[in-house]
């Protein structure tokens, strides 16, 4: 007989930033279980799904949510997320909360893995392509690691937020994480040396006072260079995330006393991808300047992966708008900046079908229990996963779900 939904419970819980979020449980009557919790940005797109206060997310779970969705099948994703999303009735899931709804759809996944007795990636991948991906099948996507810190995820007066250091794609799952944990640790070792602090930001990466762009780039391929080859075995990264520091029309880049226009800040960008092996630039950008995002598609778009984040937040909406004015070639990939599996799936898809580079991604407030993010990036072939610095509970959790599926064969 085929199992329906039992029930779906929902309480608070504590993310890696000390703040209140949900984890939800659905349960179904044959006894599978599927838990999700869920995660917070900080630097987030203005047109995100809508996180509501986390009382408040409980209470509609487990009442509002549990009561419509109780008895229905689980195996049919796509019209229960369309349910929840016809429930809510507003573009960015404010009635309801993109963090309840969230929550829900991808449990009911979980629950249906397990009551089908396959791994999670397993079974998304038959709701993204309707056919069960075979362990040998398996493509692991690159890590890209955020090794050191600053903007809104870390507060030491450097504007950029994320310096990654992200190795060849060539290399297999475990030779990229023993890369990236090798450079961290020599990073650690470099910035000591010299004496800056070696405190971590949100996402584990280093966050030292002192820094400009300039000199975090350099510090992370001195320290990558110390045992491999830059721009054959490892090349770098950036997360801009440039609103945050876009001021009155001004890109303010305050630790070299720059208000930079949109035309200043492609030519600030040009001259880092000359110097160092950057194949990969996010939110360069602040969402609203479609002119300084164009302008420099058109120019370096040939040369690096232009991801929009903050641009087109995991929405086919914004994506079709990206792709259609030529602004990006590559995609940040985030659950929560919509709400649902089946939405999350049809703009990976919509991605895919236009060539462009997938990125899976956690957000800067995490927590270890949720390792979703793993199985979602192998059931849809993913290009890169961004879990952080390869520390913390809450960033690995995600790497070591994709080590185990790796060494279990
Ligand atoms: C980002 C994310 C994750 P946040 O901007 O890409 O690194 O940060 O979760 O704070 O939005
Ligand atoms: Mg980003």
């Amino acid at each position: 007989m085929t199992p329906k939904i039992k029930s779906i419970d929902c309480h608070k819980l504590v993310n890696s930033r000390g703040d209140w979020t949900i984890e939800t449980h659905v349960e179904l009557t044959d006894g599978s279980v599927g838990v999700q919790a869920i995660p917070d940005g900080a630097s987030k797109g203005q047109n995100e799904a809508i996180s509501i206060e986390p009382e408040k997310a409980v209470d509609i779970v487990s009442t509002v949510i549990n009561d419509a969705l109780k008895g229905e099948d689980p195996f049919e994703q796509d019209v229960l997320d369309e349910v929840l999303i016809s429930m809510d009735g507003t573009p960015n899931k404010s009635h309801l909360g993109g963090n309840s709804i969230l929550s829900v759809s991808l449990a009911i996944a979980e629950a249906s893995a397990m009551s089908k007795e396959m791994e999670l990636y397993e079974y998304l991948s038959v709701l993204y392509t309707g056919k069960k991906k075979m362990r040998h099948e398996v493509r692991f996507p690159t890590p890209v690691f955020n090794i050191l810190n600053g903007g809104k995820h870390a507060h030491n007066g450097l504007s950029f937020q994320e310096f990654m250091v992200i190795p060849s794609p060539k290399k297999n799952f475990v030779e990229a994480m023993e890369m990236g944990v090798d450079v961290y640790h020599q990073l650690k070792k470099n910035l000591t040396a010299d004496n800056y602090d070696i405190d971590v930001g949100d996402e584990g990466g280093f966050a030292p006072n002192g820094l400009t762009v300039g000199k975090a780039l350099t510090y992370i391929k001195s320290a990558a260079s110390e045992k491999f080859k830059p721009g054959e075995d490892v090349f770098f990264g950036m997360d801009v995330a440039a609103e945050s520091f876009y001021k009155h029309g001004k890109y303010c880049v305050d630790e070299e006393e720059l208000k930079n226009d949109n035309v200043e800040m492609g030519l600030y960008y040009s001259n880092l991808i000359k110097k160092f092996e950057l194949i990969y630039i996010e939110d360069p950008f602040y969402e609203k300047d479609i002119e300084g995002w164009g302008q420099f598609f058109k120019k370096e778009g040939k040369k690096l992966m232009i991801v929009g984040d903050d641009l087109v937040v995991t929405n086919t909406k914004f994506l079709s708008m990206a792709i259609s004015q030529s602004l990006i070639n590559a995609v940040i990939v985030k659950p929560n900046q919509i709400g649902t599996l089946t939405e999350t799936l049809r703009f990976i898809k919509m991605a895919k079908e236009n060539n462009l580079a997938t990125i899976i991604s956690h957000r800067s407030g995490d927590t270890a229990e949720d390792t979703f993010i793993a199985d979602l990036a192998l059931a849809v072939d993913a290009d890169f996963i961004k879990s952080g610095a390869p520390v913390r509970g809450e960033r690995v959790a995600k790497y070591n779900r994709l080590l185990e599926i790796y060494f279990k064969d």
